[in-house]
């Protein structure tokens, strides 16, 4: 087979960490950003540093790229083309057969899996290793929607169901709930613009999916409020007129916590004009979409992706001085009565 070629010269060449990255971008044909892509996503390689921080390749490194970009040339897909490179160089540890990198590059369902499995050890770094990873190969907002959001609702099934104790329960749930707020956290709250208000349902303690849509306004700098769980109907209009929002975004999970958020609706819409929009979602509308009609709102779409598209959707059209005319607008397109 032709990797035998490379495994010849493999053990001759120099490991001295003396090239940058210029160099080997000429040397291997690949572009810089596919050798980042590379180690970062599939840890083919581990460059050296300069004392600022470049990135230093060896000989054999650049005999490592230039096969791995053969094998890719001939049709096969980089992460079998390092699988490979583990009997093309024996010897040595394929970065591959780190079981977290195995887990991780086989998707998100894989790695939420595995992410679990690490939280019910209760062996936390690595989980943090496993996210680490996802974060860099799929991003941070893929990861909180299909690992972080699923693997609370898994865990708080198994706790409903008796497959876990209360303190694994409560040690993973909590891991997970920091890990998001964490990437809350990073996103600079913004002040400018339209200001946009969400939360639960009263009564409502089901946040996941609103906790989503608030990471993702914020990361796209819109500004934003999350009043958390369980928001109380008493002294909602007074807390509205002093805080002008553009919108008012409310949740609900349950049949039981329906009757709260269509409290709150209807206490918006009877504020004097130019009142906020309010729009509604959750799990329960999925489930029951005949519920949605009972609302005196706009319907947000059934996942938290969508909703977010459909804000800020809104929120662009938004007049600086609004002057309630796109809201009467709107309302008349999309409100239901
Ligand atoms: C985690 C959980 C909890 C946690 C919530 C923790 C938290 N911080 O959020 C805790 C332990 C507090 C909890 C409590 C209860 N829970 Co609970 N819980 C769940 C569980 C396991 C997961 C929910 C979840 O977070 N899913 C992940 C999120 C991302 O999914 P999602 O909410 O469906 O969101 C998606 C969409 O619905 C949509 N979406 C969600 N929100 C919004 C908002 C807007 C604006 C829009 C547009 C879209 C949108 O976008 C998301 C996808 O992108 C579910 C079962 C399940 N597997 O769903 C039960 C479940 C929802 N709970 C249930 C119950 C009964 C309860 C309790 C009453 C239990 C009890 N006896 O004490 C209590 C109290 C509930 C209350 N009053 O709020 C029932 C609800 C049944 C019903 N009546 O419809 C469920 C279905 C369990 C069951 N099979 O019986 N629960």
């Amino acid at each position: 087979m032709s990797q035998a070629v490379a495994l010849e010269f493999y053990q001759d060449l120099d490991g001295q960490p003396i090239y940058n990255i210029k160099a080997v971008v000429e040397a291997t044909g690949l572009p810089a950003a596919t050798l980042r892509a590379w180690e970062r996503r599939y840890g083919a390689l581990s460059p050296g540093r300069t004392e600022s921080g470049y990135r230093l390749y060896s000989a054999r490194d650049i005999a490592v790229l230039r096969w791995l970009k053969a094998r890719v040339d001939e049709g096969m897909n980089i992460s079998q083309a390092i699988q490979l490179l583990s009997q093309a160089r024996p010897g040595e540890r394929s970065p591959q057969s780190d079981p977290r990198r195995v887990e991780v590059g086989n998707g998100p369902r894989a790695t939420r899996d595995a992410l679990l499995n690490a939280l019910l050890r209760y062996d936390e770094s690595t989980a943090d290793q496993m996210l680490e990873e996802a974060f860099a190969i799929y991003g941070l907002e893929s990861v909180t929607e299909s690992v972080l959001a699923p693997a609370m609702a898994q865990i708080g099934d198994m706790w409903h169901e008796g497959r876990t104790t209360t303190a694994t329960e409560h040690f993973a749930s909590n891991y997970l709930r920091r890990k998001i707020d964490s990437i809350i956290n990073a996103a600079p709250q913004s002040t400018a613009g339209p200001l946009v208000i969400l939360g639960c349902a009263p009564g409502d303690w089901h946040e996941l999916g609103l906790l989503m849509i608030y990471l993702m306004l914020r990361r796209r700098s819109i500004n934003t409020i999350y009043l958390g769980q369980n928001v109380p109907v008493e002294q909602f209009v007074e807390e509205m007129e002093r805080l002008k929002p553009a919108m008012v975004i409310m949740s609900a999970a349950t049949a039981e916590t329906v009757a709260g958020l269509i409290a709150i609706g209807s206490a918006v819409q009877a504020m004097p004009a130019p009142r906020p929009l309010f729009a509604f979602g959750g799990r329960i509308f999925n489930a029951q979409p005949e519920l949605k009609t009972r609302v005196p709102g706009v319907f947000l779409g059934e996942s938290a992706r969508s909703a977010v598209s459909h804000i800020t959707n809104l929120i662009s059209e938004w007049p600086s001085q609004h002057s309630g005319s796109i809201l009467r607008m709107k309302r008349s397109l999309t409100d239901n009565p």
